[in-house]
């Protein structure tokens, strides 16, 4: 029984990786491919730096504000957060000191995936615990707040050393940014992989890993219209 039936829903695709691996101008690509073929797709990115706490996060990576370390862990927890559901009544409950403040996103994620749409996400929670663990923070205390975040159908790895990483074009200013800390943050990937993850070589042509990313993704996108739930 193969027919999609009214109530079939978007795919979560999340692609990880260590800066510079290509993952940015790879889910472009497949949000371009998917989209000419007449699915609905986003391309979405974590994290979301257009909200009022992705604005401090963004201010933090510039080393324009410095915050402790599970600080800013939260707050990319948060930035995830306020992307998955429906504001509840109480979160729209108006406030007439507020008008001019940050407006809520009007389109969040459960409500995409729900309605049909597929969201290719640049990093996830993945990020969150890799890059914070990377720090010396414990582990256990990283994942503690992605709990309940909806999880996604196919986690994309796209693997590249990180010296390799190193070379392509340089890095740019950001915090994260240096070689040492990536060497890290490659360590705290690999012990979260598991075998539910789909590993790429970065290091392929540009051509072979796109064409690796989308056998996987259109794979996973067939599971999720022929009904496996959403789960968290
Ligand atoms: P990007 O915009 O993809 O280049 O991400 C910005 C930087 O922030 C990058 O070095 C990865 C890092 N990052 C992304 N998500 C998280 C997170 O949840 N927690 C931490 N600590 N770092 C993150
Ligand atoms: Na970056
Ligand atoms: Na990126």
């Amino acid at each position: 029984e193969n027919k999609e039936s009214s109530s079939s829903r978007g795919a979560l695709i999340v692609l990880e990786g260590l800066d510079r691996c290509g993952k940015t101008s790879q889910s472009g690509k497949l949000y371009k491919y998917l989209d000419e073929q007449g699915h609905s797709v986003e391309s979405w990115r974590f994290p979301d730096r257009n909200t009022g706490v992705g604005q401090m996060i963004s201010s933090y990576l510039a080393n324009k504000s410095q915050l402790d370390d599970h600080a800013i862990h939260l707050l990319f927890s948060a930035n995830r957060w306020e992307k998955r559901d429906y504001l509840s009544e109480f979160s729209t409950w108006s406030c007439p000191q507020s008008t001019g403040a940050h407006p809520p996103p009007t389109s969040l994620m459960e409500e995409k995936l729900k309605s049909g749409t597929t969201l290719i996400v640049d990093r996830y929670s993945y990020s969150g615990v890799a890059f914070s663990s990377a720090k010396g923070l414990d582990i256990e205390w990283c994942k503690a707040p992605e709990i309940g975040l909806l999880a996604p159908d196919l986690v994309v790895y796209l693997d590249i050393s990180p010296e390799k990483a190193a070379e392509r074009g340089g890095y740019g200013d950001e915090r994260y940014e240096q070689l040492e800390f990536q060497k890290k943050v490659a360590g705290s990937y690999l012990s979260l992989r598991d075998s539910s993850w789909k590993v790429i070589d970065a290091t392929l042509s540009i051509e072979d890993v796109e064409k690796k990313l989308r056998e996987a993704v259109l794979d996973c996108m067939m599971t999720c219209h022929k009904g496996k739930p959403l789960s968290q």
